[in-house]
This record gives C-alpha cells, structure tokens and sequence, in this order.
C-alpha cells in the first residue's frame, strides 16, 4: 500500500486534514507529541459507482491509500534519527502549508507566509539528504581506493550528481535521474526526491477562490515542476462540512459559493502524483477498482488481483470504461469489437474494465 505523508511546519492543520480525509476519531490537536495517526482512504471514483448500478453488484469495493498523520514541524522531524526515519519510509509528501490568518494560532517564523514555510522545509529535506550523500560518498571514495568495483563506482557516480543538484539548492525530485540511477539511490530514501502534493490551507474568506491553488503556484514559481502538484483546500470549513448531513452539508456549502467539497480533489490529486491509475474489475457480488502504476502490464496488473490469475495468465480481455457503458454491457461491447483480448506485455490504461482469462 502506498503511503502518503501529512507534513508541515506546527499547527498549519495536518491533523484537522488527516481526520477530515479519514473520518478518524481521536485527536492530535494541539502542541506536544501525539503518536502517529495512519489512516485508509479511499479514492471515490464514480466511474466506479456507475459500474456497481449497472451490473447491479452488492458491493462496491474502492481503491485505497494510506495517509499518515505527522506530529509537529517536520523540520524537527527531520532532524531527530527515529522520526527521519519513519518519513524516509513514506513514498510521497503532502506539505500542509498555512495560508489562513488566525491571531490565536502563532505561526511559525512570526507571520503567515506560504512561500516562505515551502522554501524553508525544502531547504531543510535537501540537508538532510545532502549531509547522506556526503557521507556515502566520503566512504566509497575510502573504500574504492583500496579495491576497485565497478557496482560502486556506478554508485558514487549517481551520489556526485546528487550532490551537484543538492549544492545548487535543486531538490532532488527534480534531477531528472534515469531509471538506472533512480535505482541505484533509491535504497536511501531521499526525502527530497520524493513526489511533493503542496496542500494551501486557505482561511474561510479564501475558501470559494477556486483559481487559489493555480494563482499560488504561479507566483511561487511551483509550476510545471517535476513530481510536484499544488492544491487548495479549507480545513476549518471542510470539517464543519464532515460533520453535517447531506443536505445541511450542500446549504453550507453554498453559504460560502462552493459547490462541492475539495477532499476528493485532495485525494485525486494525490493519486495523481504518485502516478497511479485505476483498472476495475466486474465480479459476482462486487465491482472493484484497482490500483495501478502507469505502464503496468496486464500480466502484472493480473498479480494484483490474485497471484494465481498471474501464474495463470491467458489473456486480459479488455473493455474501456466508456464503450462498456455506452454499449449496456459485456455481450454488447464484444458485439461492437470493443472487447479486446490482450496478451501479457500489454500496458493496462486508466478506467479500462478487465476480465483475466487464466487457468487452474
Ligand atoms: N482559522 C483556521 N484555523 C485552522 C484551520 N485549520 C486548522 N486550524 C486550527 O489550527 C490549530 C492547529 O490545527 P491542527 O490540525 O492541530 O494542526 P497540526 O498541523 O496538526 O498541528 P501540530 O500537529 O501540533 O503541528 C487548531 O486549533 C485548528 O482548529 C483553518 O483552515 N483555519
Ligand atoms: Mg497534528
């Protein structure tokens, strides 16, 4: 499962977002060390709901990721051994970064300053991984003076270029490393190679700004960045939101010229960025969606599903989301020739509907 880090400085409300994406009960609030919260999402995709009306299925059964809620500044996070350690083991960051004006909150640094917050823990993930690379590298220099090897040298390769992104203050997401490289690193888990979901937590008079997110990220220079995404979202007003009732919930959206709630925006978007699609499939009593990374194949794609549906494998017959819906159902799109079987190496797309055929 694919887990995904709630981060930012103290008190930017990562712990008012973690419980409003997971309904969680129990809090973190507050100053002090709360444990860690993690908690399951899961990704509403009404492709999916649609396919559960259609073929009239008890169950509905979403794709999944895991939030972990962080306690405190993540700039002291990373600097204590044991909890740089637990970020290491994240596979991307949603940096809360405060953006709402509240005298009885302090901010951190004096004032609220979205743009400042970013730079600061980006500078801080980029010493934490610079001062690894310096000392990998101190050691492999020591150790491939007394005896060649080609695997390391391989290795103090790649860490040099690091350290050259690092110097000039360039994340390491942003390497454009090669696959071989990306590699070669990945067993040390640098903080700053990992995908970034910038989250502005907006005060309620910004919360219907709904160009917010791309306004910020103009000017703060993060767009078209690589493996980073920006978002906008207002705590305080979606967790009033989670408390409510369908149809108080649409009168309060309203009250503040909104017409949905941002979360599963929130959730797309950090589904997006760990490049992951879904594929689903129909079952006797349940429709499934799955996830995937882009460029899985169906063979792998069958693994998910069952390991005996890999070992098994035949074929993938496959159908797009759309021409099943718009054809009524499996017979019909097989009578359209948009029921296609694949062979192992075929690479599975977004919302594609998939049979394996397998044996045994
Ligand atoms: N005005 C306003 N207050 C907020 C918002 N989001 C969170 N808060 C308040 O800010 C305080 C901190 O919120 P938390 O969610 O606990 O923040 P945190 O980042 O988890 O805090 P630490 O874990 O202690 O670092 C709480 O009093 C929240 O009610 C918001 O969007 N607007
Ligand atoms: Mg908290």
């Amino acid at each position: 499962m694919l887990r995904i880090g709630i981060v930012g400085l103290a008190q930017v409300g990562k712990t008012t977002l973690f419980q409003i994406l997971t309904r969680a009960h129990g809090s973190g609030q507050g100053a002090g060390r709360p444990e860690t919260h993690v908690g399951i999402v899961r990704v509403p995709d009404a492709r999916l709901d649609r396919l559960v009306e259609m073929f009239q299925r008890q169950k509905t059964v979403h794709a999944t990721i895991e939030y972990v809620d962080t306690p405190g500044s993540i700039i002291e996070l990373a600097r204590t051994g044991v909890e740089s350690q637990n970020l290491r083991e994240l596979n991307a960051l949603m940096h809360v970064v405060r953006a709402f004006q509240d005298d009885a909150i302090p901010a951190e640094g004096g004032a609220v300053n979205p743009q400042h917050d970013i730079e600061n823990v980006e500078l801080e993930l980029m010493l934490s991984d610079l001062a690894m690379v310096e000392k990998r590298v101190e050691r492999l220099e020591r150790d491939l003076k007394k005896q060649k090897n080609p695997s390391l040298e391989k290795e103090l390769e790649v860490l040099k270029v690091c350290k050259t992104v690092l110097d000039k203050q360039t994340p390491l997401r942003e390497a454009s490393l090669g696959p071989e490289e990306e590699r070669l690193i990945r067993g040390f888990t640098f903080l700053s190679l990992k995908p970034m979901l910038y989250v502005l937590n907006l005060g309620e008079k910004d919360a219907a700004r709904a160009n917010a997110a791309e306004q910020f990220a103009l000017a703060a220079g993060l767009k078209q960045r690589p493996h980073t995404a920006v978002t906008a979202i207002c705590g305080k007003v979606e967790a009033e939101l989670a408390e409510l009732s369908d149809s108080e919930a649409a009168e309060f959206l309203a009250s503040y010229g909104l017409k949905e709630s941002a979360i599963s925006r929130l959730i797309h978007a950090s589904y997006q960025l760990l490049g992951l699609i879904s594929f689903f499939t129909v079952g006797d009593d349940e429709c499934r969606a799955w996830t995937i990374r882009a460029g899985t194949t169906a063979l792998e794609a069958a693994g998910e599903v069952h390991s005996d549906m890999q070992r098994g494998f035949i074929r993938a017959e496959v159908v797009k989301y759309e021409d099943l819906v718009a054809a009524g159902g499996f017979a019909e799109a097989r009578a359209r020739a948009q029921l296609k079987l694949e062979g192992k190496d075929y690479i599975v797309q977004d919302g594609e509907v998939v049979r394996f055929r397998h044996s045994g």
